[in-house]
């Protein structure tokens, strides 16, 4: 008999594992749009025209290969709305003993798979997800019996593993790590780089037509300009290398206000669905320094994102699910500003970096840590709240690594597994960054009274609010010796401006 292979809508890998074990000429494929994908949060628009057009894409090159591949197109009418429909319908069809699919990226989906074999009464196989270089079970052996489980050590083990960037069993350089180098403002040269823009193809255009008229979606369609074919997404690795890579490093931290992308890669949305690999995107860098096309720190810093904390953050999600997404161990109350959807505040940066957001379904690593998510940590915002906005709004998001990211990076919300300490700045930071507090209505220089950066003050009162939690942590030491310099009035003045704020937050 027959076996089926379910293809997720992320998983477009041309490795696939269940491309690998079933046989084209007696297995089958099926691939399908879902209303209940598409919708279990408000999707940027351009995630689901690209997550669509990328299927459409793969499930044509799948048929000319001789796979037979059933593909259910978006249908609000039909009764195949989730994963467990668009199985049961599919065997009803036809003869299969057996339904084979790869991990999912999803805890919830992988729940569905896990109910099937005794509602739809077929045997399930659940193969490895080879979008990723280490396996789960390497990551459990590697976390077993740690005290900490930092991103440093881990990666450093890949490093090895992999063998980028090492002479024998050195690194290159002799240093592990160049982030120390990664830290400048942009001067406003070299030229920033657009990632490489995509024309609309025949699919494209029909899926972004059926996005705009049949699905309620968060922001805007019209830039949209993603690779949606692994051609593309090659295409826009090389141009990335070629242009932004010599620069990546520099400028990974800055925050200018006029530039979406910087020197950033803009590739994250290729990896998560499988259009690239991870060791070809790590080569194509590392092949850049041996040609001395880009300086060390650049692609080293690159690598570290890709092997590093990509993979750390997978692991860490499989590893603490289910009661990851539940923690809230700052016992964090406030909601989340409805401004975080549409934009309309005028903090500046906080503006810009929603606006992006909601223009390309993308903002910079520093703009998701540093404005959107340091604003939430220091407000206080429900983790649950946060977490569904960041897996909402980016072309990126799926559950694996938006929440380690949100919850445990920026959010703290984990106790600290994923960061020793909170992310938390105040709006000197943002200042030093780059230049979004030129033009913000309020003064970075002021702490209190009216028109003092909302940062400023939420800032310190996030440190007097938690400090039982956080004076003790060695890095934070400074932190609170800076706290302890105040008088009573300065600080009485800061907790009063903090409250004015929680209780005017949607008029900020
Ligand atoms: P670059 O800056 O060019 O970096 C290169 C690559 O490194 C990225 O494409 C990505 O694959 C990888 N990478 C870098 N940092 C991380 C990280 N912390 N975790 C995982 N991979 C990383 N990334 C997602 O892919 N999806 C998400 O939903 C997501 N949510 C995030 C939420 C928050 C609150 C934060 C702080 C970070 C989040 N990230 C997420 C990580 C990171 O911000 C994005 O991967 C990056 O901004 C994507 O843009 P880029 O491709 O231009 O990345
Ligand atoms: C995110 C998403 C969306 C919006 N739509 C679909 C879809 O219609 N069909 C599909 O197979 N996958 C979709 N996805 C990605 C899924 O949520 C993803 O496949 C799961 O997280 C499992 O990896």
């Amino acid at each position: 008999m027959a076996r089926l292979g379910l293809i997720f809508g992320d998983q477009l890998n041309e490795d696939h594992a269940v491309l690998q074990v079933l046989d084209r000429t007696q297995d089958q494929l099926v691939m399908g749009e879902l209303a209940a994908e598409a919708s279990y949060v408000n999707h940027h628009g351009q995630k689901i025209a690209l997550i669509f057009s990328a299927m459409r894409h793969v499930a044509d090159e799948l048929a000319e290969q001789g796979w037979t591949v059933t593909y259910r197109c978006f249908d609000t009418s039909s009764s195949v709305q989730t994963f467990t429909d668009l199985v049961e319908q599919t065997l009803k069809q036809a003869d299969f003993d057996e339904v084979v699919v790869s991990w999912p990226g999803e805890w919830r989906v992988l729940e569905e798979i896990r109910g099937w074999e005794k509602k739809l009464g077929v045997a399930v196989t659940v193969l490895p997800d080879s979008r990723f270089l280490n396996p789960l079970e390497e990551f459990e052996r590697w976390a077993d019996g740690r005290k900490q489980l930092r991103m440093e050590f881990f990666y450093r083990e890949m490093r090895r593993r992999t063998g980028l960037l090492m002479d024998k069993d050195q690194p290159v350089g002799g240093q592990w790590n160049f982030d120390a180098d990664n830290r400048k403002r942009w001067p406003g040269e070299p030229q920033a780089v657009h990632p490489m823009r995509f024309k609309h193809d025949e699919t494209t255009r029909k899926v972004l037509e059926l996005v705009a008229s049949k699905l309620p979606h968060f922001g805007e369609l019209e830039n949209f300009d993603y690779p949606v074919t692994r051609t593309q997404a090659r295409r826009a690795l090389a141009h990335f290398v070629d242009r932004a890579l010599p620069y990546f490093g520099d400028f990974q931290d800055a925050l200018p206000d006029q530039e979406d992308y910087l020197f950033h890669s803009r590739l994250s949305s290729s990896l998560n669905l499988g259009l690239l690999t991870p060791m070809e995107v790590c080569r194509a860098a590392e092949q850049a320094w041996k040609e001395d096309k880009a300086p060390l720190n650049a692609v080293e810093g690159f690598i570290r994102q890709v092997i590093g904390w990509r993979e750390y953050i997978r692991g860490i999600y499989w590893l603490k699910m289910p009661e990851y997404a539940e923690l809230n161990d700052l016992n964090n109350d406030q909601p989340l500003p409805d401004w975080y959807w549409s934009g309309k505040t005028r903090m500046r940066c906080l503006a810009q970096a929603i606006g992006a957001t909601r223009r390309n379904a993308y903002a910079h690593h520093i703009q998701r840590l540093m404005v959107t998510g340091n604003f939430a940590l220091i407000l206080g915002v429900v983790p649950k709240e946060i977490c569904e906005w960041y897996l909402a709004v980016y072309a990126d998001a799926y559950d694996w690594v938006e929440l380690p990211n949100t919850l445990g990076m920026v959010m703290h919300a984990d106790g600290g597994v994923l960061a020793s300490k909170p992310y938390a700045a105040s709006g000197k930071y943002i200042q030093r960054m780059g230049d979004h507090c030129k033009s913000c209505c309020y003064k970075v220089s002021e702490t209190v009274g009216e028109a003092a950066c909302p940062f400023n003050a939420l800032y310190w009162d996030f440190l007097i609010r938690h400090r039982e939690r956080f004076e003790s942590n060695p890095r934070m030491k400074m932190m609170y010796r800076n706290v302890d310099k105040m008088d009573n009035d300065r600080r009485q003045a800061i907790e009063a401006r903090a409250r004015y704020i929680f209780e005017n937050i949607e008029a900020l």
